[in-house]
């Protein structure tokens, strides 16, 4: 075992910085863990402008505490901050690495090249302080290591990134001239329990501040509630000195002033009724703890976590985890937290009915937890601790097990759980993430159940469940998630025996990572959520991920963009596997997320015989606040609207509602609409928000088409009409006044991340040799983005006009035959395209479809209308966000923003679509299947050239595209491949269209 200076426990001591990098020990002179506690006793913020130096290298002079050291001509930097995103790259750049460790792997040593940022600040205290109190400096958060001065002696260092850490400064602050240094290592020691997949982002990151410490105030404060059969407990742990007391705790809305004289006095108190805290019922009592020399105001939650037997409960009642994984991250601030953009993003999550937040993979700002328990959010409180990069090795040296890491794995959970304990949104601890396994885990696993016997804990990595609650997995398949929910085959569970895999079955499951969010997707968040109703004991889980972390950049022609890994030049890095979120990083939520909101809708309605069955499936709130809407809509158009009344549906009952007559069309289609919306405004908002939707449709039987008449062929040539079309040597030129080309066979699309993603299922391949292969790879193999094309015969006849092309790729044996036949009918005019694979084609295929080139010079077209799915775009596996009804977009609102351009944009199940300066109506096929549509400045092949948004080229071409069909999302970026029902395999299909200029 490697032999290090030991760091001393004594304030004061100072180890030279070499030696402190490679010290296992979490901190030295930081005060033991206490709750963030809202307190009247004075602080003084010292948020705000610091002198900053910035050095190569770890080892330096300790020269940062001199008084007469001259630092005017230093940088500024503001705290909280990370210095990569200021001082436009003078202070180095932030890099991006998920698994990866960037620097050597040989713990617990950094290389010397180590940014080190040295930070000064000037003070003194405010009129009034105490004199006669402690004085504690308190850190939020500090990336990664940092050693602290006052006043030229030094106090401490700590680690710990996304922890609180204090010291006790009360013998070395002044009244006046205080001059405060720290010095940041970018890397040390502790970096190697920090490797969540996200930037690294160095620097004092939250607030600083300086408190003053009454002799008679209150050190701790824990206030645990208990509910049960409508009674409230709170179960009080008071830390304070004897001058403390008396204390008092008020609840004043449950009329509880209760006084302890000694602390031997402090006692449960029973509250009598109260309205329990749930995520739904956000429901907070107002709460004060008074001591003769300071107020601490908390906000009560009555709430009981339990496991019993398979059930993870809260209030006795089964909890369904619909939830994201949060990382905290924004385009300008990094990982300092901005109050207002944390609410504004929760308030989206409730109205994109998620109800659950896993604090991935440490701490966030510990206001978000108030956020938490105001909106109304299940929270699993995660710890700072991810060891992922020591998998690559077999996880051989990894700390988690090693004794030397013993004492910095609970400082973590202890500092964790301690600062957080209060709020009654916290319903499990998490250890970590990604951690293998091992005695440092379990031993924190150990300290929890002690601290905080009334929440249970979380950890993934523990495979066989040996020192946690509830079984947890990442990325299983629906198949393999279904057999966890299920004991019938007992198929084997991963990194279990048999009997391992049995007990694991006697446990709540949760998936704390799944349906990987990157780029276009995921597909079959619908598959999910339908076991978790099939199967009790699967509790829902987290989606990966809510937000992109992209960095707000600009080229170097000022064209901003949101950044990724390898754009600051990192040697390296995992590109853009860091943009997976539901949420793209200008705050715009993907049709990820509307898919997500209609998948997780807390009321169920569907519709039986003549009536409406509304199910409620929440956890323990009513349907009182909702109402129903109706509407009738013949071809998209509104005929009728109303409302239904809705009775009070409890939690897991159902109601059947009789459905009002519905005035059918004749020759339209007729959709009837219902959505459950909110009856009055809530917190996250207001009256008339949908919150669940559901169609039927209502159509009158449609008169079947009738198929084109026979016609004598003959060979054709030159330029030819069929009413508005003219076509040269047999392709289409122009539609009425306008320049229109094609249509083209097209069987690419920019492949999307999931697309070029080779993890986990390989449902794409044909055979064993393309496993672990991408689709994207196999359709670029094929050539498939390059195809060509040989006209075979233009065959002409009396109002008609036919074309066969052979569509193949260079060095191919694969073909497709493409006819397509235009005619002009009683003045329609007419498209069928019949579109045939030769035997042998591989693999799945992107698309089945054909390309319509409309050149900008006739005037560009600057959008659609169109009657079919939508608004926003779906493909096969993600389908439920999506209804029927009449939309317009323009062309750049028709597609998504992806960080890396990709697929999108696809309208499935058009009928009707509106260009202006044409139109076209399609129809079904012979097994009733609609063709979608989209419309880009750019063809697939540009769009999977491009790095980034800004890197598409000048366009002077709108293209539309009419989609026979499409393969499906899936979420192999990471994880499952396309279902086998929704992955397009090569098969024959037919487009039919009639044009309308
Ligand atoms: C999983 C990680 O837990 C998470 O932090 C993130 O990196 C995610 O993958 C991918 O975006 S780990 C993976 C090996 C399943």
């Amino acid at each position: 075992m490697l032999v290090l200076p030991r760091r001393s426990d004594d304030p004061g001591a100072s180890v030279p910085s070499p030696a402190l990098l490679a010290d296992t020990a979490p901190s030295s002179g930081a005060l033991a863990p206490r709750s963030w506690l809202h307190s009247d006793a004075p602080s003084l913020s010292l948020n705000g402008d610091w002198r900053f130096r910035l050095s190569p290298t770890a080892d330096l002079p300790d020269d940062v505490a001199r008084a007469d050291l001259d630092d005017a001509g230093w940088d500024t930097l503001p705290v909280p901050a990370h210095w990569v995103l200021h001082g436009d790259g003078r202070h180095g750049r932030p890099s991006y690495t998920n698994v990866q460790y960037p620097f050597p792997i040989e713990p617990p040593f950094v290389p010397d090249e180590n940014p080190t940022g040295d930070y000064r600040r000037r003070f003194d205290l405010p009129a009034g302080w105490p004199v006669d109190a402690r004085v504690v400096l308190r850190f939020d958060g500090v990336e990664s290591l940092y050693r602290v001065w006052l006043n030229g002696v030094e106090v401490g260092s700590a680690s710990g990134s996304r922890l609180a850490h204090e010291f006790d400064v009360t013998d070395r602050v002044r009244a006046e001239g205080n001059l405060l240094a720290v010095r940041v290592h970018e890397w040390s020691a502790a970096s190697y329990l920090e490797d969540q997949d996200q930037w690294w982002l160095p620097g004092i990151f939250r607030e600083v501040t300086l408190t003053a410490r009454p002799a008679d105030g209150v050190e701790d404060v824990w206030l645990r509630t208990a509910f049960a059969d409508g009674v409230g407990t709170i179960l009080p742990e008071v830390t304070a000195p004897e001058p403390a007391f008396p204390v008092t705790l008020r609840v004043p809305e449950l009329g509880v002033e209760t006084v302890w004289a000694t602390p031997a006095d402090v006692a449960p108190v029973a509250v009598g009724e109260v309205d329990p805290w749930t995520a739904e019922t956000p429901r907070l009592y107002d709460a004060t703890v008074t001591a003769q020399g300071e107020t601490i105001t908390l906000r009560l939650g009555f709430r009981t976590v339990e496991i019993r037997g398979d059930r993870f409960l809260v209030n006795g009642r089964r909890v369904v985890f619909h939830g994201m994984n949060r990382h905290e991250t924004h385009p300008v601030r990094g990982r300092v937290f901005d109050g207002e953009h944390a609410r504004a993003d929760l308030i989206r999550m409730k109205q994109f009915n998620v109800n659950a937040i896993r604090t991935s993979h440490y701490p966030p700002h510990p206001r978000l937890l108030d956020l938490a328990d105001e909106l109304g959010f299940w929270v699993i409180l995660e710890c700072d601790l991810e060891t992922h990069g020591f998998e690559k090795a077999g996880w051989r040296d990894n700390p988690s097990d090693d004794p030397r890491w013993r004492d910095a794995y609970l400082d973590r959970i202890r500092r964790t759980v301690e600062r957080d304990k209060n709020h009654p949104s916290i319903v499990m601890w998490s250890l970590g993430n990604e951690s293998g396994t091992g005695a440092n885990l379990a031993a924190m696993s150990a300290w929890a159940h002690d601290r905080d016997p009334g929440r249970p804990v979380h950890y993934e990595g523990d495979y066989t469940g040996e020192y946690t609650d509830v079984y947890s997995r990442m990325y299983s398949s629906v198949p393999e998630t279904e057999q966890i929910g299920t004991d019938g085959s007992l198929a084997p569970l991963l990194g279990c025996t048999p009997a391992q895999g049995a007990r694991q079955r006697t446990k709540p499951f949760i998936l704390c990572e799944y349906a990987h969010a990157m780029g276009n997707g995921p597909g079959a968040l619908d598959q999910y959520e339908a076991l978790v109703d099939a199967h009790p004991r699967l509790h829902g889980g987290f989606v990966w991920e809510w937000r992109d972390h992209g960095i707000l950049a600009r080229t170097a022609d000022g064209i901003p963009f949101y950044a990724y890994g390898g754009d600051f030049g990192e040697v390296v890095h995992d590109g853009n596997f860091v943009m997976d979120g539901m949420v793209l990083s200008n705050d715009v939520p993907t049709p990820g997320l509307h898919e997500f909101k209609a998948v997780a809708q807390p009321v169920a309605l569907t519709f039986d015989g003549g009536e409406l069955v509304v199910t409620n499936r929440r956890h323990s709130a009513s349907t009182a606040d909702l109402a129903l809407r109706l509407t009738v809509e013949h071809d998209g158009r509104e005929a009728a609207s109303g409302t239904l009344d809705l009775p009070v549906v409890e939690a897991g009952e159902s109601a059947r509602l009789p459905l009002p007559a519905v005035p059918v069309a004749e020759g339209a289609e007729t959709w009837l609409t219902v959505t459950a919306v909110l009856a009055a405004d809530t917190a996250w908002a207001p009256t008339g928000h949908v919150v669940a939707r559901a169609q039927l449709d209502r159509s009158a039987p449609r008169r079947p088409r009738p198929g084109s008449r026979a016609v004598d062929w003959r060979e054709a040539e030159g330029t030819l009409t069929l009413g508005p079309a003219t076509f040269e040597r047999g392709r289409l030129v122009s539609l009425g006044r306008r320049a229109v080309a094609g249509p083209r066979l097209e069987l690419f699309r920019a492949p999307t991340d999931n697309d070029e993603g080779a993890t986990y299922g390989d449902l794409a391949a044909s055979d064993a040799s393309t496993v672990g292969v991408s689709s994207a790879s196999l359709w670029r193999e094929q050539g498939l983005d390059r195809l060509t094309h040989r006209v075979v015969v233009v065959h002409e006849a009396d109002g008609a006009l036919r074309t066969i092309t052979r569509v193949s790729a260079a060095n191919s044996v694969d073909s497709v035959t493409v006819e397509t036949v235009w005619t002009l009918d009683e003045g329609e005019l007419g498209l069928r395209v019949e579109i045939q694979p030769s035997s042998g084609w591989p693999s799945v295929w992107p698309r089945i479809g054909v390309r319509f080139d409309l050149p900008d010079g006739d005037g560009a077209v600057e959008g659609a209308e169109w009657f079919g799915t939508g608004p926003l775009e779906s493909y096969p596996d993600s389908t439920r966000a999506a209804y029927v009804g009449r939309f317009r977009a323009t062309v750049a609102e028709l597609k998504v923003e992806y960080a890396r351009p990709q697929e999108t944009g696809h309208r499935a199940a058009v009928r009707e679509v509106d260009l202006g300066a044409f139109g076209f109506t399609a129809f079904p096929d012979s097994r009733g299947r609609l063709p979608g549509f989209s419309l880009s400045r750019h063809t697939p092949q540009q769009v999977a050239a491009a790095g980034h948004p800004h890197e598409l080229p000048e366009s002077d071409t709108t293209y539309l595209f009419v989609d026979a069909a499409q393969h499906g999302l899936g979420s192999r970026a990471c994880g499952p491949d396309v279902w086998p029902e929704f992955a397009l395999r090569p098969e024959a299909r037919t487009l039919r269209l009639t044009f309308h200029i």
